[in-house]
């Protein structure tokens, strides 16, 4: 079953979407701002989706391979914490992509008999198509509801199409790209969607030694640096903008006390920029601020379901002790 709240009716005047005008509200926002900042979650056009599924081979990036090894090897942990209550559910994926992890589980909560649906929630309607033509040879005796839309939103109709349990996920470390302000506020805004007892599984990549850190922004074959970079190409191609890309470097930073990880453009000379219609001055090393990888310590994470409506039930970690899955449970 599919559900979502695109529809025609979103298109806008002078043949522009919502999406692409709310695109150059953002930008052109966001680089009138001190220091100046693009958000990361337009980093993701084909050519970026490209370039992160290159970084997640990269060697030196290891939140992938973490995650991955838990679903793997903790399956059985993993199911467990669900299956404890004994009652049927619905798991809920935000951002579920092409469910790489999650399929793990989802074959193991198959194999034991559990009584569940899977209703992944993602912002594009095709990769939702890929997932359920490829769950549906994979799995053919998964129930799933496919949901299309905003994270929130979507979790918002998951509550009101069954009275079952919820058991939510959201993966691949998803969270640390939030400012933990926005963190918090996130898991407080799925805390007020959800019923006491249901189940929220967040993916924490740990602090760590911070040139380990460091380098998984940092890789050598420098796709990461691409992948900064393409947002510059990306605000070319769709905004008419004349951004040359050859004129910023990427920059990246580890503040081991926060725990925040930080990627930036760096503007190497005084420059202009047109955007359609709108000039963008560059001084000399000025900054565009692209996005965070915060880091959290089991402290961190701890206070986090605390202050948000949960109590930490289990922290799944992978065999490195380098990322968590943290089970909680609503209060
Ligand atoms: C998607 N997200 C968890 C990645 C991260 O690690 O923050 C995005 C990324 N940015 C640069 N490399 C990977």
């Amino acid at each position: 079953m599919y559900l979502g709240t695109k529809s025609a009716s979103g298109q806008a005047v002078n043949g522009q979407d919502d999406s692409s005008q709310k695109f150059r509200m953002e930008v052109l926002n966001g680089l009138s701002r001190s220091p100046k900042r693009l958000d990361s979650k337009y980093f993701y056009d084909s050519e970026g989706d490209k370039l992160f599924q290159q970084i997640m081979a990269a060697p030196e990036y290891y939140l992938t391979r973490c995650e991955l090894d838990i679903f793997q090897n903790k399956t059985a942990d993993l199911a467990d914490v669900i299956l404890s209550d004994g009652s049927s559910f619905d798991l809920v994926e935000l951002g579920a992509g092409d469910a790489t992890k999650s399929v793990y589980l989802l074959q193991h909560l198959l194999d034991k008999g559990a009584d569940f649906s899977y209703m992944p929630i993602d912002i594009s309607g095709n990769i939702l198509s890929v997932l359920n033509e490829k769950l549906k040879a994979q799995m053919p005796k998964l129930g799933m509801v496919m949901l299309e839309g905003e994270y929130l939103q979507m979790l918002g109709k998951a509550m009101s199409l069954s009275k079952r349990r919820k058991v939510v996920m959201f993966l691949g470390g998803n969270i640390g790209n939030m400012s933990p302000v926005d963190a918090k506020r996130f898991c407080l805004q799925v805390r007020e969607r959800l019923e006491p007892g249901d189940l929220f599984l967040i993916g924490f990549d740990l602090k760590k030694r911070p040139e380990t850190i460091l380098n998984a922004y940092n890789d050598k074959a420098g796709i990461t640096a691409e992948f900064n970079l393409n947002l510059l190409r990306r605000i070319n191609k769709e905004l008419d903008a004349n951004f040359d890309v050859q004129q910023f470097e990427h920059y990246e930073s580890y503040d081991p006390e926060t725990g925040a990880c930080k990627s930036y453009l760096v503007s190497l000379a005084a420059q202009q920029v047109t955007i359609g219609s709108s000039n963008v001055q560059f001084d000399k090393d000025e900054i565009i601020f692209t996005e965070i990888s915060q880091k959290y310590s089991k402290a961190d994470i701890n206070t986090m379901a605390a202050a948000t409506g949960f109590e930490l039930v289990q922290n799944c970690t992978d065999s490195k002790g380098w990322f968590i899955d943290s089970f909680w449970k609503a209060v």
